[in-house]
């Protein structure tokens, strides 16, 4: 007996075509018309678009960070980003200074335990390049991790300095293994923030003037030239402005091996934002900050073009009533990071696909295709296609939706989106041919999702 998902209309990077999806053992194994044959387990896709399950590459749960946890766990976000039809997740483990990759990984293996809904994997971050800690990235691919990620800011915590850079770049590339690079000068960054708190300003848009865009593109810039040096894959997270990605594209264009991901929040948002009235403003308080109207057109442009290939979220949510509270009076303590697993598609595809800035298909390249690929789950996630897991979202393209904090399923308590209305929502999900999402109502079942061992980049 095989589950036959029936009538839909399959939309892939490449296209998009009516079909019936055959799935058997949680694979997808035909795409046809008229599959359905008697004892199959029928569900009506009929004016339904059948897209692959959301992949996102870069989110932050239950981790430890300035002084407080993420407030999603693996089960509320989770929960969280299947109801927004993402199925699978990357997520940044880190190293505890003086302790090895291998203690993170297990300790980070121990949180998702029993309570993983979707499938995930791991970045592991290095903070403490020790001698034995390099010797450990050249076995990281038989744990199924086959990327690091390196801070180049957050001074005096997670920050790496180019030693460090240059090492992990060279026995990441020589092991399979991408590096990412979290791209902003954090030595300067330091002082700015000193030098405004000593001036009394405290307040949250400081927290963006003290984190200027070419701070983010001196960085970039510097990674890539090691990377180029070495011949090592590169990975730029969460690009926020034109100066640094004009260096991406300069590099590109050279024949670098570098790629590149924005996030959402980019697109919506300015650093005017932090200026809310009140203390509002440490809601939208992430690194690298939110930017101008103008690097929004900027990004706009270079997902249409290729020089940015993944939209991710960076995850990374703390509460506004009892965690961004921690810099009521020094933005330098607010805690970094803004919630958005369960919004990332919804409005993708609103502001993305209704407004015009790209098709269908380019939707599901950024959001699920691309990030597979660059990820090492080719072949098994990402895709429409036989042999593919069946990690699917049924969308209802015409369903309207206002979002906002009060029907949403994570641990947060606001959303940076809160009354934005919204055509078009994911209705029923599957992961590995398993329903999670079932006409907009939760069927989880605690611990179905499953650690992925990724292949080597
Ligand atoms: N930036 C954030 O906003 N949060 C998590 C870490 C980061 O780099
Ligand atoms: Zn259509
Ligand atoms: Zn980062
Ligand atoms: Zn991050």
């Amino acid at each position: 007996m095989s589950l036959i998902i029936s009538g839909g209309t399959v939309v892939t990077a490449d296209g998009r075509f009516q079909a019936d999806v055959r799935v058997d053992g949680g694979k997808i194994t035909a795409l046809g018309l008229d599959l359905a044959q008697s004892g199959d387990e029928i569900t009506d896709a009929s004016g339904k678009h059948v897209l692959p399950g959301g992949i996102d590459v870069h989110t932050h749960l239950s981790m430890p960070s300035m002084g407080t946890v993420t407030c999603d766990d693996y089960y509320t976000g989770q929960v969280a980003a299947a109801m927004g039809g993402t199925t699978t997740h990357l997520d940044f483990c880190i190293q505890s200074k003086g302790s090895s990759l291998r203690a993170a990984l297990d300790t980070w293996h121990g949180r998702a335990k029993g309570q993983a809904v979707i499938d995930y994997g791991f970045h592991v971050a290095v903070t403490d390049p020790l001698p034995e800690v390099l010797d450990e990235i050249a076995g990281l691919p038989d744990q199924g991790v086959t990327s690091i990620k390196l801070f180049l800011a957050y001074k005096d915590t997670l920050q790496v300095d180019d030693t460090a850079m240059f090492r992990c770049l060279e026995r990441a590339r020589d092991a399979g293994v991408l590096t990412l690079v979290h791209a902003e000068n954090g030595d300067a960054i330091e002082i700015l923030m000193a030098e405004a708190i000593a001036r009394g300003e405290t307040a949250p848009k400081y927290h963006a003037l003290t984190r200027p865009p070419e701070l983010e593109a001196e960085a970039t810039g510097r990674a890539i030239a090691l990377a180029e040096v070495l011949g090592a894959p590169l990975y730029i997270v969460h690009l926020s402005c034109r100066p640094a990605l004009a260096r991406v594209r300069e590099a590109q264009a050279r024949g670098a091996r570098v790629t590149a991901e924005t996030c959402t929040q980019y697109f919506f948002f300015t650093k005017d934002d932090l200026d809310r009235p009140g203390f509002e403003g440490a809601k939208w308080v992430c690194s690298p900050p939110l930017r101008e109207k103008e690097d929004q057109a900027a990004l706009w442009a270079a997902v249409g073009d290729g020089t940015l290939s993944v939209i991710s979220t960076d995850h990374c949510p703390f509460r506004f009533d009892t965690q961004k509270t921690l810099g009521k009076d020094n933005f330098t303590l607010i805690p970094n990071g803004v919630p958005g697993i369960e919004e990332r598609l919804v409005v993708l595809h609103q502001a993305g696909v209704r407004g015009g800035h790209f098709s269908l298909e380019r939707f599901v390249a950024l959001t699920a295709t691309n990030p597979a690929r660059s990820f090492g789950l080719g072949g098994v996630k990402g895709a429409i296609a036989p042999g593919y897991d069946a990690d699917l979202a049924l969308w209802d393209l015409e369903r309207p939706h206002t979002i906002t904090a009060k029907t949403n399923h994570g641990a947060v308590d606001y959303s940076l989106y809160e009354g934005m209305e919204v055509r078009g929502m994911p209705v029923t999900v599957f992961v590995r041919g398993q329903t999670v999402i079932n006409q907009g109502r939760l069927i989880t079942e605690r611990g179905s999702g499953q650690f992925l061992h990724r292949q080597r980049i």
